[in-house]
């Protein structure tokens, strides 16, 4: 892979505090003027039980799709900044949020740093990444081969 390759990245944003739909419609707004972002995707959005900290209102959550140029720690920099910019409160981990922006795919990448995992360590135990995701999945993403979801073997044959 080349420095300046774009590479194919997934980001999930959910929201549930306030106008939920208007949050993540601004989040989508900021993400695409990104320097670096291009062909964005986006799921359908799914109203979701809240999964981690279940005493909190349902989140509306969206993933979003699109090539970007430039590395993870300058996406994840980006991302941080939108939610700034959006006002995001948190104060419980998993709890209510205004906005919140995973990265949750970057291309083939594995990253294991401090403040940043990729591919996201839970997402394939989240129904609320995984059902929006597989929308978007006929454009040819390259999953790391480890991190994907596991198959379940079938139990009988039909
Ligand atoms: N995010 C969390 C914790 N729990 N549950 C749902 N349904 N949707 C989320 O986006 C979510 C969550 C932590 O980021
Ligand atoms: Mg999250
Ligand atoms: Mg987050």
């Amino acid at each position: 892979m080349k420095g300046n390759d774009p590479q194919r990245v997934l980001l999930s944003i959910g929201s549930n505090i306030g106008d939920r739909q208007k949050n993540i419609e601004d989040a989508v707004g900021m993400i695409k003027e990104i320097d670096g972002v291009s062909d964005i995707r986006l799921s359908g959005l799914y109203e979701t039980e809240p999964v981690g900290y279940e005493d909190q209102d349902y989140f509306l959550n969206i993933c979003l799709m699109c090539d970007y140029t430039g590395d993870p720690h300058m996406l994840l920099d980006a991302v941080h900044s939108v939610e700034n910019r959006l006002k995001r409160k948190r104060t419980v981990r998993w709890g209510p949020r205004t906005i919140d922006i995973d990265i949750i795919l970057f291309g083939e990448t594995v990253l294991d740093d401090e403040d940043l995992q990729i591919p996201h360590p839970r997402y394939t135990e989240r129904a609320f990444v995984l059902i929006p995701m597989s929308d978007l999945m006929d454009t040819g993403i390259d999953i790391p081969k480890d991190k994907s979801v596991k198959q379940v073997p079938w139990a009988f044959e039909v």
